[in-house]
This record gives structure tokens, C-alpha cells and sequence, in this order.
């Protein structure tokens, strides 16, 4: 017998199966990707992430949490990494048993630029980061503890190509790994963005002042991620209005229209926009119209931030968005997708175990 559809669910098209490249997820639910804190000390996954992301195997695709692209990437204890042959052959778990579900997974490629610590940098030297401008009320979760951020190094003109060059070795790596994609960060005040934004980006060389240069690293990333995956297995995430990790524009939308126009002869798969203020209000007043980037950009739209099943079910209804991202919901849900199938109760996170712990507050919510 099939399993009751909720009214709600049953008159959208959000659980109908669509295309995303070579791919046909079973639905347009998308798991966000998440950090969870759990890789061992040198950013290797292991049984526990394979069961986890198994478990929520039904989503039509996840993201994985954001991966640590490089040692000097790093900017939180116990983030994943996918430089070493190590962190492949963990990842490999995850990789499998996802397929064996029938899911699909691509890999979040990861530079947290400036918000990091010398305490998780390799030698203990400075993060880096387009301008020497540090990043105010926000703190680096390193071994000890919560420090203050540091005010980072600049990168020199010359480290930029070796900053791309790593991102395409991580991007293969992923491929080596089994995953079915890969998204390129460029959200949420990490490296990328720090290139983006006019409040970070004080250069006067080639990757500082016009927004053709202020873009022009995250093209390059793209670029050379591209030549690894093909456009059609590569998304990028985006977060134009964010505030997260004290970043921001001055005029983010003329810079974001450049981008995704840039970005069009890639062909990526989709663009993944954080929508307002990372978890937070979607629509901050005086905010361009974030639906220009929909419209400027030729792949699929992914919309996340705080989106409920009503409001996915309208965001599908009026055509806003192509595919749905669904966060904090996934922890203690790992059938979600059958929960807002079914119209079930979700059950609701412990936040304690967000970013700390084994199995517990991780591998440990039933499903119903
Ligand atoms: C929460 C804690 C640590 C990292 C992001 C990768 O905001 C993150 C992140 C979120 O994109």
C-alpha cells in the first residue's frame, strides 16, 4: 500500500522527480550542506558520516558539509578535508553507501579565507584572505575553545593561482571519491566571498577594485573546477545579502548580476542562493530582488534559508525556485522527505549537539 500524501503535498510538484544535469533526483528536496564537527583531527570522514548522510539518503540530492579544500582552508576543529588520499578513502564510505539508498550526493568545496585561527592553520601562520581586514564579532572554534578572529594576511598576487590550483585538486579528489557533483562555496563571508565583497576586498591588483575583478577569482575557481566535472555536475552557492561573518556590500546586486553572467557559458548545473541574511530574514527591507539572479543565470535556482514545507510548496507554486534546501530540519529527520510527504510531525534538534559529539544528536534520530 503507498503511504497517505498530505493535501498540502499532494497538489505540488515539490516530491516529482527533476533533472539536474545527467542526473534525475526523485525530488526537488535538497539536504543543505551541514556542519557537523564529526571528522577525526586530520578532516577524515569515516562509518559514522556514511550512516548519517545514508540516512538521509531520500533528499534528491544532498550537500555535503562545507570540505576543507586544503590545510590552510581550515577554519573549524574537525571539518572534513578532500586533499589527502586519506579523506578519499573516507569519504569512499559515504559515497557508497548514499548510492546504495539510491541517493545522490555532490561535495561542498571549501576555503574559509579569513575566518580561521593560527591555531588551525599548518605552522600556526596567519589565515589568509584577499585584504588584511579582520573579520568583528566573530569568534574561531579551535581546540582550546572559542578565540578571538585574527586580522588576516593578504594574499600576494603570485599565491592566487596556487589558491585555484587547489581547488582542482580538491574537485578531483572528489571525483576519486565517488561523489555525484561537487558546489563551489562562494557564500557565507568564506574566501570567495571575502574576494566579492567591497567591505573585505581592498586590493589594487587584478583581484581588487571593479567588479570584473573582484569576480575574478571565483571565475577562475569555477573555471578550473569545471575542467574536472564538466559544467553540468558543478553548482555554486551563493549568498548576496548575507551579514555572516561581518561580511558584506556595499552594492551587492550590480556584482552578483556580473557574476551569474560570467558564470553563464559555464553552464552550471544551479546556483544555491541563501536568500537574506544567513538564518535569517529572507527578505531584509532595501534588498535587491535576489529572483534577477534567477532570471539572469541558465541553470536551476536553489533557494535555502528557513524554508518550511509551506513555504516550498508556495515557492513551487509561483515558480520562485527550482529546487528546495532543507537544513536544520535534516538532523533530527532523517526522513524528511517522507515526513513532508506525509504531513508527519517533525521531530526537533538538540542544538548542543550541533557542532560536538559521536553518534549521539547525530546518527541516533529515528526515522518514523
Ligand atoms: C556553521 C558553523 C560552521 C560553519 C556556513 C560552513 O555557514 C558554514 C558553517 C556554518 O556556510
Amino acid at each position: 500500500m503507498s503511504k497517505p500524501v498530505s493535501a498540502l503535498a499532494a497538489k505540488s510538484d515539490l516530491f516529482d522527480p527533476i533533472v539536474l544535469g545527467p542526473y534525475t533526483l526523485a525530488n526537488r528536496i535538497v539536504m543543505a550542506p551541514l556542519t557537523r564537527s564529526r571528522a577525526d583531527d586530520e578532516g577524515v570522514p569515516g562509518e559514522l558520516q556514511a550512516t548519517y548522510y545514508a540516512q538521509r539518503a531520500s533528499a534528491g540530492l544532498i550537500i555535503s558539509e562545507a570540505t576543507n579544500i586544503s590545510p590552510q582552508g581550515k577554519g573549524y576543529i574537525r571539518t572534513p578535508g578532500i586533499w589527502s588520499k586519506e579523506q578519499v578513502e573516507g569519504w569512499k564510505l559515504t559515497t557508497k553507501a548514499v548510492h546504495d539508498r539510491g541517493g545522490r550526493i555532490y561535495l561542498q568545496l571549501w576555503h574559509v579565507g579569513r575566518v580561521s585561527h593560527p591555531d588551525l592553520q599548518p605552522g600556526g601562520s596567519l589565515p589568509v584572505a584577499p585584504s588584511a581586514v579582520r573579520a568583528e564579532n566573530q569568534q574561531a572554534y579551535t581546540y582550546e575553545g572559542f578565540k578571538p578572529l585574527v586580522t588576516p594576511r593578504a594574499l600576494e598576487t603570485a599565491e592566487i593561482s596556487g589558491i585555484v590550483a587547489d581547488y582542482a585538486h580538491a574537485a578531483k579528489r572528489a571525483k576519486e571519491a565517488g561523489f555525484d557533483g561537487v558546489e563551489i562555496h562562494a557564500a557565507n563571508g568564506y574566501l570567495l566571498q571575502q574576494f566579492l565583497s567591497d567591505k573585505t576586498n581592498k586590493r589594487t591588483d587584478q583581484y581588487g577594485g571593479s567588479i570584473e575583478n573582484r569576480t575574478r577569482i571565483v571565475v577562475e575557481v569555477v573555471d578550473a573546477v569545471v575542467k574536472v566535472w564538466g559544467g553540468d555536475r558543478v553548482g555554486i552557492r551563493l549568498a548576496p545579502l548575507t551579514k555572516f561573518a561581518d561580511i558584506g556590500d556595499s552594492n551587492p546586486e550590480p556584482v552578483y548580476l556580473s557574476l551569474v553572467e560570467q558564470l553563464n557559458p559555464f553552464k552550471l548545473s544551479y546556483i544555491h542562493v541563501v536568500e537574506g541574511d544567513t538564518g535569517g530574514d529572507r527578505n531584509p527591507s532595501g534588498a535587491f530582488d535576489l529572483q534577477k539572479l534567477r532570471r539572469a543565470f541558465n541553470g536551476l535556482y536553489m533557494a535555502n534559508n528557513n524554508y518550511t514545507l509551506e513555504l516550498a510548496v508556495e515557492a513551487r507554486a509561483e515558480n520562485l525556485a527550482d529546487l528546495i534546501c532543507f537544513g536544520r530540519p535534516f538532523i533530527a529527520n532523517p526522513d524528511l522527505v517522507e515526513r513532508l510527504r506525509e504531513g508527519a510531525p517533525l521531530a526537533t534538534p538538540d542544538p548542543s549537539t550541533f557542532y560536538a559529539g559521536e553518534a549521539k544528536g547525530y546518527t541516533d534520530y529515528p526515522a518514523l
